[in-house]
């Protein structure tokens, strides 16, 4: 049953037609959603294995982060920072007692919070540890995904990231993921962080080797230099601890969160800092039309409340191992490996066979919705208020679909 006005294949045309193509989606128009089920506007369900990227961790339209939202809109939405709200202060009270916080700074996008930080690592480097002005480097990792502003796409290693979009920010070092020895060859006398994904997410869930936080986490420490790991995707319960470092018992020095800070519900990002890196931004250094407006702050409290009071963060721990032993039941020629930490799990492919693309239209066919990333792999990122049952018949639909195509 298509909406009053327009049919799927409508839709698909005006978007094409109007919106700029920087997306291939795949062909299904979306219309409801609840919990891990959405519904196209023919009226067909999917369980949804991507949740948006993990910006709906707490399940789609949550109701009671979306009373919050409709409440707060019928008081005050904005303010500009020009002023005070009430939930602001409440917002950081709750965070910073939640991750051990100091400070924070509230922005809108995963990206917008990346950027913040590199600018307040880098005064950080010229303020308090003296660097030359302009001289200040940043550790990064090859493969890893921070967001898409041309500071970021700057010290990307994927060339359909960065390609025609130069001339780019200097000030960055590029070090293989994984291997702490290069992370450390690259230190020099003006390195301010390292800035780190603890599991790459778009690399398609590329797991460190045991130990290897452990190790930058020591060797920021001996070198004075910030550990800021981008938890935008791995934060907030996806791998089955509040943030993913917990998995190496570490602490960052900033961590960065978005997507799941809202639920889904509103663009929320921040800047949380361990330690006084924040405190070297002065008024006037930095802002946000947005940032920490009283509608975003409200919807992101219901959002923290409920993933923590509705044990969300367990059931990922919970329902992701039992998912991943799953799939790492499957028997298929074309399955290379089966990886994952909580609910943030990858099929990886051999490249020889089919690629991942083939199997995400197979399996959005069969009712569930997964993204392929770097041709060969698939991604699995339910939302983590899945159950048992779900997980059973989502195991069961992969599992049809791979016996299905018993060619590689
Ligand atoms: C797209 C994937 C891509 C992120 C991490 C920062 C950001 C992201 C670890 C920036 C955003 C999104 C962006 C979206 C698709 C998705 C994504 F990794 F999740 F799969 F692109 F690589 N740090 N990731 O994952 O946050 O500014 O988007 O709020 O750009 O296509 P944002």
């Amino acid at each position: 049953m298509a909406t009053q006005q327009h049919t799927t294949a409508q839709l698909i045309d005006i978007e094409s037609r109007l919106g700029a193509h920087n997306y291939h989606p795949l062909d299904v128009v979306l219309t409801r959603g609840e919990g891990v089920w959405v519904w196209d506007v023919d009226g067909k369900r999917y369980l949804d294995c991507l949740s948006a990227y993990s910006a709906v961790n707490q399940g789609h339209c949550h109701p009671v982060i979306g009373k919050a939202l409709m409440e707060q809109a019928q008081r005050l939405t904005l303010t500009s920072r020009a002023f005070r709200n009430d939930q602001l202060p409440l917002f950081y009270e709750e965070i910073c007692a939640l991750t051990r916080s100091h400070k924070v700074l509230p922005m809108n996008s995963g990206a917008e919070a990346v950027e913040t930080a590199i600018k307040a690592v880098r005064k950080w480097g010229y303020d308090e540890k003296g660097i030359a002005e302009d001289a200040a480097e940043i550790i990064v990792c090859e493969n890893g995904f921070h967001g898409r502003t041309i500071t970021i796409v700057g010290f990307s290693t994927d060339p359909v990231a960065r390609e025609g979009f130069g001339p780019f920010a200097p000030g960055f070092r590029c070090v293989p993921f994984g291997d702490a020895a290069a992370l450390e060859a690259a230190i020099t006398p003006n390195t301010v962080a390292c800035l780190i994904e603890p599991i790459q997410g778009e690399a398609g869930v590329i797991i460190p080797p045991d130990g290897y936080l452990r190790t930058v986490r020591e060797l920021c420490t001996r070198h004075d230099i910030m550990l800021l790991l981008d938890e935008i995707q791995t934060g907030l319960g996806r791998t089955g601890k509040l943030f993913a470092e917990e998995h190496e018992g570490i602490e960052a020095d900033v961590t960065l969160v978005g997507k799941a800070l809202s639920g889904g519900f509103y663009p929320m990002s921040a800047v949380l800092s361990n330690r006084e890196v924040l405190g070297v931004l002065k008024p006037g250094n930095h802002g946000s039309t947005f940032g920490g407006n009283p509608l975003a702050c409200a919807v992101a409290r219901a959002a923290l409340k409920v993933l923590i009071e509705e044990g969300m963060i367990d059931n990922a721990r919970i329902q992701g191992d039992y998912l991943l032993e799953g799939l790492r039941g499957l028997r298929h020629p074309g399955i290379r490996e089966v990886r994952g930490r909580g609910l943030m799990l990858a099929i990886e492919l051999d490249p020889a066979g089919a690629a991942a693309r083939v199997y995400s239209e197979a399996l959005m066919q069969a009712g569930v919705l997964c993204k392929e990333t770097h041709t060969h792999t698939l991604r699995l990122a339910p939302p983590l208020v899945i159950n048992r049952a779900e997980v059973d018949w989502l195991l069961q639909t992969i599992t049809e679909v791979f016996e299905h195509r018993t060619a590689p």
